[in-house]
């Protein structure tokens, strides 16, 4: 892209944002202090690297795109690829399951901090803060109920596991400075009509007050739950119903997957209602098409309305981005570039909105300059102030980034069988 005409359109646009009281240049900053956490699992169809068994625990990878990370190297290669094509600096999530073993097996409850010892290191060395998050799915003992788990010997199996990963979140937090935000899903419930719903929701309670038991100070706890999962579609233990009340109860983060509500529920309106009384929130920005299908995060309306009701709350500090999909079907680096970019696009559009205005508007009453406002805002040059944003960072502008990713393929991913 000619850098001159980046920098007419950025004038432009930065004259049009000022007309409406809007400072493109301090929505820069605040753009470069937006930091996604990017998930590990997008890379390999959620495999992890601690055995080659199936996935389990009702989500699902679809489409078999060849050039999969097969490793840590290449794992870490991958992502050092989809970072030097995302503007900003960018934080890596990542799932128990991506521990170095060293090539040998160790099992869920025996798992340490020192699994995760080249992950701090990598992290270091790539200025990469690291999230968490523990593992429930894929293991002979994930079944349809972990901590959920009637049999005591299995949900102490998974407590024992989750309190062992909350340890190790804390170690990152520690080595980086900064908490290590540490996520808890688990898939637990039934394929069928069942009767022990209050049984299993007590349970689930119970494993987490004693998980939670430990106080830890260079990490954070989010609990994340959704509506169903394949195999599991009749109940779900871990409700949003659960979570909500258990986050708000006990002060821990919710986690809102954008995929995990039913399909006209808008998972944007949670936001001002449930931070009235959680802490604050984690993000998993994902993408349902028809089920919680995790296809790429795009700049579609609901993505936008979240970003949008973030900001208008005022919680931008309050807020943790994590983004949740994984699409087999296409290029994987491509996967991971299109979706933090857009979700950079929600945001920059959501800090570029005149607010004070419009919310002035709404409270006077007058609901047609309101909606006429917000209809004139889709049209605004904001994309010249992305493309400024992609200059400043020293990343692609526009689409230059495919050739980058075409390249990558042919000499990189496309060698591996
Ligand atoms: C599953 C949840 C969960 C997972 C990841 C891999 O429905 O969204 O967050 O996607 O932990
Ligand atoms: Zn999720």
């Amino acid at each position: 892209m000619k850098e001159h005409l980046v920098n007419e359109a950025y004038k432009i646009a930065q004259e049009r944002y000022a007309a409406y009281g809007i400072d493109t240049e301090s929505v820069l900053s605040q753009m470069q202090d937006f930091h996604l956490s990017m998930h590990c699992w997008q890379a390999d169809d959620v495999a992890g690297f601690e055995s080659a068994g199936d996935l389990t625990g009702g989500i699902q990878a679809t489409g078999n795109y060849p050039g999969k990370a097969r490793n840590i190297d290449e794992l870490q290669k991958d992502i050092l690829k989809a970072k030097s094509l995302i503007p900003g600096t960018h934080r890596l999530n990542l799932h128990e399951i991506y521990g170095d073993f060293g090539g040998k097996f160790v099992d869920r409850d025996q798992v340490e901090p020192k699994h995760f010892k080249t992950w701090i290191d990598w992290g270091k060395e790539n200025n990469t803060k690291l999230d968490f998050n523990s593992t429930s799915f894929s293991h002979p003992k994930s079944g349809n109920l972990s901590l959920a788990n009637p049999d005591k010997g299995i949900r102490d199996f998974w407590i024992e596991h989750t309190k062992r990963c909350r340890i190790i979140a804390d170690e990152m937090g520690k080595a980086q400075g900064d908490p290590c935000i540490m996520n808890l899903w688990v898939h637990d419930g039934c394929k069928d009509v069942s009767v022990n719903h209050y049984t299993y929701r007590k349970l689930l309670k119970e494993s987490l007050d004693e998980i939670f038991a430990q106080k830890l100070d260079n990490m954070k706890d989010c609990i994340e739950g959704k509506v169903f999962g394949i195999g599991l579609e009749s109940f779900t233990v871990g409700s949003h119903d659960f979570y909500t009340a258990y986050a708000a109860k006990n002060n821990k983060i919710l986690t809102i997957d954008t995929g995990h509500y039913h399909p006209t529920e808008s998972p944007a309106d949670k936001v001002s209602a449930v931070l009235n009384f959680v802490p604050e929130l984690m993000l998993h920005v994902s993408r349902p098409v028809r089920w919680d299908s995790d296809h790429v995060t795009i700049m579609d309306d609901p993505t936008m309305e979240l970003f949008s009701e973030i900001v208008r709350a005022g919680a931008l500090n309050r807020v943790h981005y994590g983004l949740d999909y994984f699409d087999g079907a296409i290029n994987r680096i491509g996967a991971y570039v299109i979706g933090s970019r857009a979700a950079q696009k929600c945001m920059l559009r959501a800090l570029l909105e005149p607010q004070q205005l419009i919310s002035k508007y709404e409270i006077e009453g007058k609901n047609f300059q309101v909606l006429a406002l917000l209809e004139e805002m889709k049209a605004m040059p904001w994309n010249a102030v992305y493309d400024m944003f992609c200059i400043q960072n020293n990343v692609p502008v526009g689409d230059e980034f495919i050739a980058e990713i075409e390249n990558y393929e042919t000499t990189v991913t496309s060698k591996r069988a």
